[in-house]
């Protein structure tokens, strides 16, 4: 005869549905989950919480997961997703193609601007804050996105080219909302959250307030603390859908083992997949492909990742030989040489900006 107990855990706990080599799959019952009070941070402590510090387990590695609908239609998704950011920026097909703005601090917002205007004029479709960057001394947040802002205007008005800047807000959850606001207020085009250390609460806040109008762009800045061992920790896909689910438009992925940041291509297809796979009708995110990225990089880049991508360059563009406008446009004319097919040697005779870079990276 089973005990009250019994049928409470057989009720409440983790099922063990396979296990094959050192993998194992479990299910848990929906009853688990609060997700009107609680929603993600929740859901963490019951899929990743304690086992991580179990003294019995030397190590165990979170590598995927699979929610229902049930779950996933509490949660909103992406606003813009791949679809809407395409549209914002009048780009139907290609890769987005940005910059991350260097030095990574120490700018003016003057210098910032500037950096934007000439990155615009290049062709960039995208720039943003480096997660290190908020409302430093010497950048204010509100002066740096009204010189950003007029950068951008200045390069649609002189030829019709749309850029986006993404201001990063990341900051304590009682005031995020609020800065997200002002700095749409003054002219933001895109709002940057640094999701594990602002908190996936941070990203859900912003992207399911009405008054904020404008994209999403998530830096995963810390994921390594979780992800870089293949032993112990969490895999980013998991992290990445969460995100999705969350409301970021355009999530950080890595660079599938091509540029400075260490990763493994398998994993990246597999955050790149959590970011588009059918979830129940939830828009697609866009996947980010950053760090260590310069041209001569971006055709394996689209060759393993498709054109559903925006692929970013921060050194890759400040250390060009022509400076900012020439790091933009070669960046500019790799993604159109991996766009068309065309190797980008080859479309580097016409286009001295990609020329030069080859020299310097290829
Ligand atoms: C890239 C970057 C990003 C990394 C993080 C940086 O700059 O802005 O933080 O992309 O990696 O500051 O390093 P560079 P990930 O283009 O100059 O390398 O996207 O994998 O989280
Ligand atoms: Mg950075």
């Amino acid at each position: 005869m089973s005990t009250l107990e019994d049928d409470i855990f057989e009720a409440y706990s983790g099922k063990v549905i396979d296990v094959h080599d050192d993998l194992c799959e479990i299910a848990y019952p929906i009853a688990d989950f609060s997700l009107d009070i609680g929603g993600v941070p929740q859901i963490l402590s019951v899929i990743a919480g304690n086992l991580f510090g179990l003294d019995a387990l030397k190590a165990v590695r979170l590598e995927d997961c699979v929610f229902p609908r049930v779950i996933v239609k509490e949660f909103k998704g992406p606003r813009f997703g791949i679809e809407g950011m395409r549209s914002v920026l009048n780009r139907p097909e290609k890769p987005l193609v940005g910059t991350i703005v260097k030095p990574k601090i120490g700018l003016t917002p003057k210098g910032y601007g500037d950096y934007i205007y000439e990155s615009g004029m290049g062709g960039l479709t995208n720039g943003k804050d480096d997660e290190t960057l908020v409302n430093q001394e010497f950048c204010p947040l509100e002066e740096r996105v009204v010189a950003i802002a007029t950068a951008i205007d200045r390069v649609r008005s002189e030829t019709g080219h749309r850029i986006i800047h993404a201001i990063n807000v990341s900051t304590r959850g009682d005031k995020i909302l609020e800065v997200a606001e002002r700095a749409q207020e003054l002219g933001a085009s895109e709002i940057m959250v640094d999701v594990l250390t602002a908190g996936f609460a941070a990203v859900q806040v912003i992207a399911e307030d009405p008054s904020i109008k404008v994209p999403i762009h998530v830096h995963r800045t810390m994921h390594a603390a979780f992800t870089r061992s293949k032993e112990h920790g969490i895999a980013w896909s998991v992290l990445a859908r969460l995100t999705r689910m969350c409301g970021g438009d355009a999530i950080h992925i890595g660079t599938f083992g091509v540029g400075k940041m260490q990763g493994v291509s398998l994993e990246d297809q597999k955050s790149q997949m959590a970011c588009v796979e059918p979830m129940y009708g939830m828009k697609p995110s866009l996947s980010v492909c950053s760090g260590g990225v310069h041209p001569a990089l971006v055709s394996k880049l689209v060759e393993i990742a498709g054109k559903d991508i925006q692929i970013q360059a921060g050194g890759g563009v400040a250390g060009h030989p022509m400076g900012v406008r020439g790091g933009a446009k070669a960046m500019a004319q790799a993604v159109d040489a991996a766009s068309s097919g065309i190797p980008a040697l080859e479309y580097a005779k016409d286009h001295p900006e990609l020329r030069l870079a080859l020299e310097k990276w290829g």
